[in-house]
């Protein structure tokens, strides 16, 4: 690590300089063989490329009670842009990795295999997992080696996903690729009649940014140059949907971006689902924001549109990220009902904490509570069963954005600058957005296992460095 540090303001974003991130290891896994003079890669035309869905991946092995599953982490050529190859790191290969999907009260184990030459570990984010396969920073698996991830799906139907938490690693890592979808399933949901099956479809959302070769460039703090915006791993595609009801589970996989979706002219979608599972009642709405490792459930009603009727999703910022191509019509029997789930009274907290995210003007590093992650050091203790309110604020009063994210539970908004949550973000929630000067307090039971957790700002150029601290669960 170096040992002065530089901070460099470019219009609102800050710079850290990517020697900060680049140990040895990293520096060493960099692509240095390019070959002959590249032809320049590019983008592909604007919606001339299919948006293909991650593939469902299916079990090794089946019991009455769990499913097994194999993944290996491994560098991988991906077609992203034209005129070359990308080079990405993906779960068996996959940009973005394969999706699961299991069943709530139905264990599921996956044997994640490591063959990169560093240093890898999975996360389940949103998951209520037992310690030791929560991904914590410093149970990797070595390169060559395999560990055995256990996760009991004791939790309600939801959209989840798993990427790379290895310590000071996980910003380049999830960046070059290690993330997928993980969904849970309950017998309640289904009987719901929402879209399912092939309507039932996921998406995730992130940045990059590629140099002339059409290689992926890392550099830690890079917002301001990551301007492709990748939509399950392809450029501006395009999505034929029948005339009907479509579920898009949406993701915000990128490591620093924020997305502000607008359907069309400003059209109204309903919002039926957040981080931790449905909303107690949709959320009509004309705007989706996701910080980094947000989820929104959606419902979009194709019913009536012509065929050959084009529909984009666009970002505030970034434009359009998607075409819908409307075909002809299909049945549809599904319904998006009044009621989804209620949720439950919120119990009175036994314990109230207050947790400071921002930049340490002493050495520019990004902390919690004016510390620096040490992954050996308890930062907070908690009794199980305990229900707490964590009152979370970006201290960073100018212009850098932060979130929180919370491992192993599901939490409540309770208020956002003293004011009642959004119906959207009322719901259960695992991250939470935190714009300069912000303040959000949360209620969490943390009902779960005893063991040693984190919770980071999910802004991953910044937890992977320092804005990130442990709690542990006891007895
Ligand atoms: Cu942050």
């Amino acid at each position: 690590m170096p040992t002065r540090r530089t901070v460099m303001k470019a219009g609102g974003a800050v710079l850290l300089p990517a020697a900060a991130y680049a140990t040895s290891a990293l520096a060493a896994a960099l692509p240095n063989e390019r070959g002959p003079k590249p032809v320049r890669a590019e983008a592909p035309e604007p919606f001339t490329v299919r948006m293909p869905i991650p593939p469902t991946l299916k079990p090794v092995a089946r019991t009455s009670t769990t499913d097994y599953y194999t993944m290996t982490a491994r560098r991988a050529s991906a077609q992203i842009l034209h005129g070359a190859a990308t080079e990405v790191y993906g779960y068996n290969g996959q940009f973005p990795g394969p999706t699961i999907r299991a069943t709530a009260g139905r264990r599921v184990v996956i044997a994640q295999t490591n063959q990169l030459d560093m240093d890898t570990a999975v996360h389940l984010h949103g998951g209520h997992t037992p310690p030791a396969s929560d991904g914590f920073p410093l149970d990797v698996i070595a390169p060559g080696a395999t560990r055995i991830y256990e996760y009991p799906n004791r939790q309600q139907a939801t959209t989840l996903w798993y990427h790379d938490h290895a310590h000071h690693m996980e910003s380049e890592h999830v960046y070059r690729g290690l993330h997928g979808f993980y969904l849970i399933e309950d017998p309640a949901e289904a009987a719901l009649g929402l879209p399912a099956g092939e309507y039932d479809v996921p998406i995730m959302l992130r940045d990059a940014r590629f140099d002339e070769d059409g290689s992926l460039h890392f550099e830690a703090e890079d917002f301001q140059k990551r301007t492709t915006i990748l939509t399950n791993g392809r450029t501006q595609p395009y999505f034929p949907v029948a005339a009907r009801r479509y579920r898009f589970r949406l993701l915000n996989g990128a490591n620093l971006r924020s997305f502000v979706l607008r359907l069309g002219a400003g059209e109204e979608v309903a919002q039926i689902g957040t981080d931790g599972g449905l909303l107690g009642a949709p959320v009509p709405t004309r705007e989706i924001k996701l910080s980094p490792g947000e989820r929104a459930d959606v419902v979009l009603d194709f019913t009536g549109r012509p065929a050959g009727t084009q529909v984009i999703l666009a970002d505030d910022n970034a434009g359009p990220v998607l075409r819908f191509d409307v075909g002809g019509p299909a049945y549809d029997a599904s319904r998006v009902p009044a009621v989804l789930r209620p949720l439950p009274p919120l119990g009175e907290p036994d314990v109230v904490r207050t947790f400071h995210l921002g930049i340490d003007p002493q050495d520019f590093t990004f902390k919690i509570n004016g510390k620096a992650f040490d992954p050996n050091r308890v930062d907070t203790t908690i009794r199980r069963g305990d229900t707490e309110v964590w009152e979370v604020t970006n201290a960073d009063t100018f212009t850098i954005p932060h979130n929180f994210h919370l491992h192993l539970v599901q939490f409540r908004v309770l208020s956002r600058n003293g004011r009642p949550p959004a119906p959207a973000e009322a719901g259960w929630k695992d991250t939470v957005p935190l714009q300069p000067g912000e303040t959000v307090r949360l209620q969490a039971t943390f009902a779960g296992p005893a063991g040693r957790y984190v919770y980071h700002c999910h802004l991953i150029d910044h937890s992977s460095h320092a804005m990130m601290a442990t709690m542990e669960i006891v007895d």
